[in-house]
């Protein structure tokens, strides 16, 4: 098994706890596989097109809205910072979503629609959002209540 760096192991804890699985569950798997697998709790987005380099994986919590900004944060499969850097997304919850230039009062936003198959290989091109390429500096997601 590779070794886990200890922001990766990080990454992981902060998604449990995020989604609330029990800790168990962590005990035989590598944290960065339970966010890739992901099922349906997780919205991620890359740092190349077509989901490759990093992976930041949110989960979101429960109903409402869940808000992560990005600076500061890192990939949680490798080094480097996650803030104006992706490239990719796939939203694989039942919530849409909005990924955000800023995180202030009119950023230009990218419109996610719900899952689980709501899936973008490369946000340079879009037809109904703006070009996405390395802006994303915040994500809103907002589930059902
Ligand atoms: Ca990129
Ligand atoms: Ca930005």
């Amino acid at each position: 098994m590779k070794k886990m760096t200890g922001g990766a192991l990080l990454a992981g804890l902060v998604l449990l706890g995020l989604s609330g699985a029990p800790a168990a569950q962590a005990d035989s798997r590598n944290a960065s596989d339970i966010a890739h697998v992901t099922s349906t709790k997780y919205l991620c987005i890359y740092q190349n097109d077509n989901y490759g380099g990093g992976r930041f994986c949110v989960a979101p919590r429960g109903s409402g809205f869940t808000t992560v900004d990005l600076p500061g944060k890192h990939w949680q499969n490798k080094s480097g910072r996650v803030d104006n850097a992706a490239s990719s997304m796939k939203n694989a919850t039942r919530c849409k979503a909005r990924l955000r230039d800023t995180r202030y009062y009119g950023a230009k936003e990218y419109y996610v629609k719900p899952g689980p198959n709501s899936n973008d290989a490369d946000l340079t091109k879009n037809k109904n959002n703006p070009r996405f390429d390395n802006k994303t500096s915040q994500i809103v997601i907002d589930c059902p209540r």
